[in-house]
């Protein structure tokens, strides 16, 4: 086997929670006044909580404190997390499903590698809280993607270098963290047109292929 371990992106390759963050985002800046469309969401995307608010506000007509920025996340999160409430495992797409199993059978280890701090809960939703050997997420790290740490932590969680384990990403961040920590990646949607991705991918269960080859 080329590699020993996979480390995965949640959002947008495990689950796809995108359109929560939208409509949460959405009533947030609606209430506030300023303007936000799904272009201005597509950018958030693997980016951290408060770098996407801060992406939000750039249309703002004022200057938000860091006090008003905490409040205006928080709101917004408490939203998504309404949103999250609702998945059931029947939200984990059967071609996800079965490929983790057949990834596992096939002996790697699998961690979860995800800028969300909502990661263990959305695993939990999806009926996935035991599964991966390692999560490293939103809560363990201090840089968010295209910074490598919530790669590198998923690296040493399951005692590995970064060159024994494939990263898989949705975004173009997430891929442009897998290249400065060391990793080679597999694209899917968006990360697939990154020029730096090692294996582009359209779906999913195409990962046993590059076990095969
Ligand atoms: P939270 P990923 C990322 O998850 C999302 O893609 C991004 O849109 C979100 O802002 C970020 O998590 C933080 O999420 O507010 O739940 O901490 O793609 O890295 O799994
Ligand atoms: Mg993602």
């Amino acid at each position: 086997m080329k590699y020993k371990g996979i480390i995965f992106d949640l959002d947008g390759v495990i689950c796809f929670t995108d359109q929560f963050h939208y409509q949460a985002w959405k009533k947030m800046a609606d209430e506030t006044g300023i303007y936000f469309d799904e272009v201005i969401n597509n950018r958030l995307r693997g980016v951290s909580r408060m770098e996407s608010l801060n992406i939000i506000l750039e249309r703002a007509k004022r200057v938000y404190s860091d006090d008003e920025k905490e409040a205006l996340a928080e709101k917004k999160n408490r939203l998504y997390v309404e949103f999250l409430q609702k998945m059931s495992p029947a939200d984990l797409k059967m071609e996800v499903k079965e490929t983790l199993e057949a990834l596992r059978r096939v002996g790697y280890k699998l961690a979860i590698g995800s800028s969300s701090k909502n990661a263990k809960l959305i695993l939990e939703r999806l009926g996935l809280d035991d599964f991966f050997d390692a999560v490293s997420d939103g809560t363990n790290i201090t840089r968010s993607k295209p910074d490598p740490e919530v790669f590198l932590i998923a690296a040493e969680y399951l005692k590995l270098a970064p060159k024994e384990c494939l990263v898989v990403e949705d975004a173009l961040a997430g891929i442009d963290a897998a290249v400065s920590g060391g990793f080679d990646s597999a694209g899917i949607g968006e990360a697939a047109s990154h020029e730096k991705v090692t294996y582009p991918i359209a779906r999913f269960s195409q990962l046993l292929e590059i076990e095969e080859g």
